[in-house]
């Protein structure tokens, strides 16, 4: 099987193989049981299943550890040019089952813990799903890390280790309740500690005027307190390469570990809070996608992280270099959305204030090292501070930052001389009642490149959001359509599916994933079409058991399995879909013999703790679903079910059973959106509307192949524009007007017409996402559907097709493009035959 791929093992061409490198089924059976008494310290009959998931994950570890160790050291030696990615998420997702598929010892694995007699898929299960990301923007930043190994790219991502991830999410009466994830309780035998490697942060106080060696004049911040910064490594390797780069996150702890005045003043317990205050800053995930969360522990959580991974770049440049003048040569940091931005300022003080450097020498490094990606139009989700709160914590870089914008807008005014509007609009400073700093301005100034995440985003941007920095700068913009990792998204999610393709095409679809066209080749051929559909159904059936064990819903596999997970959000639009449901329900209602097609709607999404209206999304979700699922006319047709705490690990049992995918964002808004493609890669279909990255996945896969509906964000624009009514939907459309007054009746609330009207209302009077304008197109385009799943040949054929032409959506894909385009890095290789265990 693909899983198998013995001969692919990345080849060590050890001498003696030990029990903690050799891959032969005795040595890893060995490794494993050793680890389990000598590490996990426990017997075989005492054995948790816990217990035998941290040995295997050790045994995997051990595996990776000469790699990783070589590849660090290959950088060094070679003086290779550095990616750096900084990110507040990886949504990194379950290491074992990757980790054993990238190194090439999945199936292996699989067969001695069998022989043990030990159930493979449950040990897997044991391992917490590390959540440190919201959605999308996190997700992103780990295919980018899996994609980045597997090309051989010199690399490491820099974030944070929060003890706390993403909240775990409950359903009580069909609300959300949010649990604390504590995801580190049970320890974590991925990440090794590097505490030599400790950076110091500074934090608040005020800055003095002094003078340097020379007797310059030179500022000095006098910090009113420090934090430590302590690294953990997690060794990321690539697909079937040697190559094992580092994803570094730190951990805030206090400086001196007693504050010993305190201590001796007989304050033990203030001496033990202040140790406590400095760790909060790494303490816990801000649960917000798309919505800045405005708090000052989320500023120290960004400078934090930044200044940690920029000072750790500067080390790391002079162990093998003598300046910093070529630094930009050797490292290029890319800025995932504006939460790192602050690295502008904080690389600028480095140099200036540490390193002596002039100003203009130091805005030169500055700006050729960094790059910034924009990951939404969302204007309220643009993150600005007040220059208040960003003084008071950042002194200096608040002083830094005015001098940026003095020099950046006299330039501007030379430019553009008397354009007050350009120069308003392009200032890192927004004037007002209170100064606040726009982070995405000094983002786009700080670096030299700035791009979108799929072809309409950037179109947007350069017409939009940053259209004054795109009239400046044209050449600095880039568009970088998304991608995700066929790794994890296709091979390890859907092992049956990547068998049968392997089986076809061979197994170059996992390296070049433009190599699925070939499966269209077999479109023709019965037998394979059957097999494509048998391993869907399979799929569909797990899912629905899942289902069962967990929600007590009863699912029918034969029924069309309509899905919508992601982050609950207005702009994504949740509640047309429900508006949907409730379109068919009303017709059943009043055609109880309709002949309908059988659906299963299946949601899933976490809502912002403090998003009420995404939260009451999620009630009026589980309310329909209540009345739905019992209501004796609809007699099963209609299920519809909402999974509770959608993760990663969640997303690998449903993009594998799913038929059709929802992507139904107001046009304009989705920037890319990445679950569509994963969606698509494993044979769903789309009822979408041209928005982000669904304009290029219709592209591909055809028009014939896609369910459009929908305004255009050129038509939203204008309908808004012209004065948009939505009452004039309701009174004109009476298959609307049914479903709309079906929910204000109280029908899915126990009576109570009012529990939805927050939602409802927004609806009648100003409908900010076009909901009304789009149910009219929704609804034909899945009456389509409907119509295309009564011919199961036609659906399957349709269902080859995505997957087949999925290729351009590999993150791969991406990411050599950002290597050729912006990072100006190359693939360096790994070599590890000269490794012999016996010598170290
Ligand atoms: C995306 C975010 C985001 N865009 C602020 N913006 C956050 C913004 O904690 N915060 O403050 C967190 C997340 N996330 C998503 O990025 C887009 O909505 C998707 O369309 C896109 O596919 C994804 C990756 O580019």
């Amino acid at each position: 099987s693909i899983l198998k791929s013995k001969t692919k093992t990345p080849q060590t061409n050890i001498q003696i193989e030990d029990d903690r490198t050799g891959m032969s089924p005795e040595t890893l059976k060995r490794a494993f049981l050793d680890n389990l008494f000598y590490l996990q310290g426990i017997n075989q009959t005492d054995a948790t299943l816990y217990d035998y998931y941290v040995a295997l994950a050790y045994t995997v570890r051990d595996r990776l550890l000469h790699r990783f160790l070589k590849t660090v050291e290959t950088y060094k030696q070679e003086k290779v040019k550095l990616v750096s990615y900084f990110s507040a998420e990886f949504l990194m997702g379950r290491y074992l089952g990757n980790n054993l598929i990238n190194l090439g010892m999945y199936e292996q694995t699989r067969q001695i813990i069998e022989d043990l007699g030990l159930d493979f898929d449950e040990i897997l299960e044991q391992e917490p799903d590390p959540g440190l990301g919201n959605g999308g923007l996190g997700r992103l930043a780990a295919c980018f890390l899996d994609s980045l190994a597997s090309l051989e790219i010199p690399a490491i991502g820099y974030g944070i280790r929060y003890e706390f991830g993403i909240f775990h999410q409950m359903i009580r009466d069909g609300w959300q309740v949010e649990i604390p994830d504590n995801w580190l309780r049970f320890g974590n035998p991925w990440e090794l500690p590097r505490p030599d490697e400790t950076v110091e942060i500074m934090l608040g106080g005020h800055t003095e005027m002094g003078h340097n060696e020379l007797g310059h004049p030179k500022a000095v911040w006098i910090p009113a307190r420090t934090v430590l910064a302590i690294p953990y490594d997690t060794p990321v390797p690539g697909y079937q390469t040697n190559t094992v780069n580092p994803l570094r996150l730190w951990k805030a702890e206090a400086s001196e570990s007693f504050n010993f005045d305190a201590f001796n003043a007989g304050q033990y317990d203030q001496a033990v809070a202040e140790k406590m205050d400095a760790e909060t800053i790494s303490k816990v995930l801000y649960p917000n996608d798309n919505t800045p969360a405005g708090r000052e522990l989320r500023l120290e959580q960004q400078y934090f992280f930044v200044s940690a991974s920029l000072q750790d770049l500067i080390r790391i440049h002079l162990r093998t270099h003598d300046s910093l003048d070529d630094f930009h040569e050797k490292v290029a940091v890319q800025l995932n959305d504006t939460h790192p931005a602050v690295a502008v300022a904080e690389l600028m003080r480095l140099l200036i204030d540490k390193h002596n450097y002039s100003w203009n020498h130091a805005w030169d490094i500055t700006q050729k090292t960094l790059s910034y990606t924009n990951h939404t139009l969302m204007p309220e989700a643009l993150e600005r501070w007040s220059a208040g709160l960003f003084g008071r914590l950042l002194p200096r870089h608040l002083e830094i930052i005015y001098e940026i914008n003095q020099r950046f807008l006299d330039n501007v005014r030379t430019w553009f001389p008397g354009d007050d509007r350009l120069t308003t609009s392009l200032s890192l400073i927004e004037e007002g009642d209170e100064k606040q700093i726009r982070m995405a301005n000094l983002a786009c100034v700080g670096s030299h490149a700035i791009n979108g995440v799929a072809a309409l985003h950037t179109d947007l941007l350069k017409k939009d959001t940053l259209k004054d920095f795109a009239k400046l700068w044209p050449e600095k913009f880039y568009n970088k359509t998304n991608g995700v990792t066929p790794r994890r998204w296709i091979l390890l999610s859907n092992q049956e599916l990547s068998t049968l393709i392997t089986e076809k095409i061979g197994d170059g679809w996992l390296k070049n994933l433009d190599e699925m066209r070939k499966l269209e080749a077999f479109i023709e051929d019965a037998k394979f079409r059957q097999r494509w559909q048998e391993i869907k159904q399979n799929n569909k059936r797990s899912l629905a058991a899942y289902i069962l064990k967990h929600r007590n819903i009863q699912i029918d596999p034969n029924s069309l399995f309509d899905v919508q997970v992601k982050r609950i959000h207005e702009y994504k639009r949740q509640h047309l879909a429900v508006l949907g449901i409730i379109a068919f329900y009303n017709r059943i209602k009043q055609n109880p013999g309709l002949d309908i097609v059988p659906r299963t709607f299946i949601f899933g999404g976490k809502a912002a703790p403090g998003y009420f209206l995404a939260k009451l999304v999620i009630k009026l979700i589980n309310s329909v679903a209540e009345v739905v699922n019992n209501d004796p006319d609809v007699r099963g047709r209609l299920k519809v079910v909402f999974l509770p705490n959608f993760n990663v690990s969640l997303g690998q049992r449903i993009y594998p059973a799913a038929d059709l995918s929802e992507q139904v964002s107001t046009a304009g808004k989705e920037a890319s959106g990445t679950g569509n493609m994963k969606f698509a890669m494993n044979g769903a279909l789309t009822i979408g509307t041209l928005d982000g990255a669904n304009i290029e996945i219709r592209e591909e896969a055809g028009a014939e192949n896609f369910f459009l509906f929908g305004l255009t964000a050129e038509e939203v624009y204008r309908r808004k524009a012209e004065g948009y009514n939505p009452m004039d939907y309701y009174h004109g459309n009476g298959e609307l007007r049914g479903v709309i007054d079906r929910i204000s009746s109280g029908h899915f609330s126990h009576g109570n017409g009012g529990l939805f009207s927050p939602i409802v209302d927004p609806l009648m009077s100003h409908d900010p996402y076009m909901l009304m304008a789009d149910f009219q197109s929704y609804v034909e385009a899945q009456d389509a559907v409907s119509e295309a799943y009564r011919d199961q040949d036609r659906w399957t054929r349709m269902s080859i097709l995505n997957s087949a032409r999925m290729g351009k959506f590999s993150s791969d894909r991406t990411i050599r493009e950002y290597c050729n385009e912006i990072w100006g890095v190359k693939p360096v290789k790994i070599n590890i035959e000269d490794y012999n265990p016996a010598s170290l």
